[in-house]
């Protein structure tokens, strides 16, 4: 009889190897990326988090105003890290990885313009 419980236990062992397996698998089709945009406000906000969103194979997108740091789960034979960063600095938001687009940068409201000059701030 205890060895018949054993085999149970065994067999559960397996089992939960082979699903923890079968999660890391899943996982690793996705990939969480981070890196600082610049920024003021929650209008800046909106603005980096719908542009990254328009990305074909952007999961989630949330942009940290106090910090500055840019965090998005993406699908990784979808889209990567810099396809991202540069639909970002398309609307305007200079970031780690790339210029803004002056054009949109020089559209944004007076108090999105977080750095008056227009130019691409210093890199962090
Ligand atoms: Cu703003």
């Amino acid at each position: 009889m205890k060895t018949y419980f054993k085999y149970i236990g065994l067999f559960g062992l397996i089992l939960s190897f082979s699903s923890l397996f079968g999660q890391a698998e899943k996982s690793s089709k996705l990939e969480t990326i981070t890196f600082h945009v610049e920024g003021v406000c929650n209008m800046c906000k909106a603005r980096i988090e719908t542009a990254s969103y328009d990305v074909s194979g952007v999961k989630s997108a949330k942009w940290d105003k106090e910090t500055g740091i840019f965090t998005a789960v993406i699908v990784k034979k979808k889209t990567t890290r810099q396809k991202v960063a540069d639909a970002i600095a398309a609307v305007g938001y200079a970031n780690e990885l790339a210029e803004a687009n002056h054009e949109a940068y020089q559209k944004l409201p007076m108090c999105c313009q977080y750095d008056n000059g227009g130019e691409s701030p210093e890199k962090h």
